[in-house]
């Protein structure tokens, strides 16, 4: 069943550009609520684990580097249909395919720095959301 809840990370390169604040304004402007937030810097050891699924991929050093190479918002949002919608506000991976007007056709630099994470299951959104947040860091 869906839990209509995702998870996101504002990436280090929208941090670094100063790009967070008119992220979590579309966000908010899509209709997502905000269940949990925080900012933080991922280790790498907690990069590494965040991407195990990608281990194998030529590009997962340099994903693990860059994802901790600087602090990032984390966030639990909520919405009806929250995993599909999200991944919609964002666009595709790479920003040069991104829709216009997405999160990443606005604010990414390229397929590696692409300014924003979404869960792609409810499966997945509860096992990332979990990953950063306690229960009591949960509204
Ligand atoms: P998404 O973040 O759109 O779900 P993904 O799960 O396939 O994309 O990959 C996770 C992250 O890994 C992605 O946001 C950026 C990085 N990445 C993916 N493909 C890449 C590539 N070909 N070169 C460099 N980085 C890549
Ligand atoms: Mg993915």
């Amino acid at each position: 069943m869906a839990t209509n809840r995702t998870f996101t990370m504002i990436k280090p390169d929208a941090v670094e550009n100063g790009h967070m604040g008119k992220i979590i304004d579309m966000i908010i402007q899509a209709g997502f609520d905000i269940k949990a937030m925080k900012y933080t810097r991922l280790s790498e050891d907690k990069a590494k684990e965040f991407y195990a699924v990608h281990a194998e991929r030529p590009f997962y050093g340099e994903l693990v580097e860059y994802m901790s190479s600087g602090p990032i918002v984390a966030a639990i949002l909520e919405k009806e249909n929250a995993v599909e919608d999200f991944r919609k506000l964002i666009g595709a991976t790479d920003p040069a395919e991104a829709a216009e007007g997405t999160i990443r056709a606005k604010y990414a630099e390229n397929k590696g720095r692409n300014a924003v994470h979404g869960s792609d299951s409810d499966e997945n959104a509860e096992i990332e959301g979990k990953f950063h947040f306690a229960a009591n860091e949960i509204f």
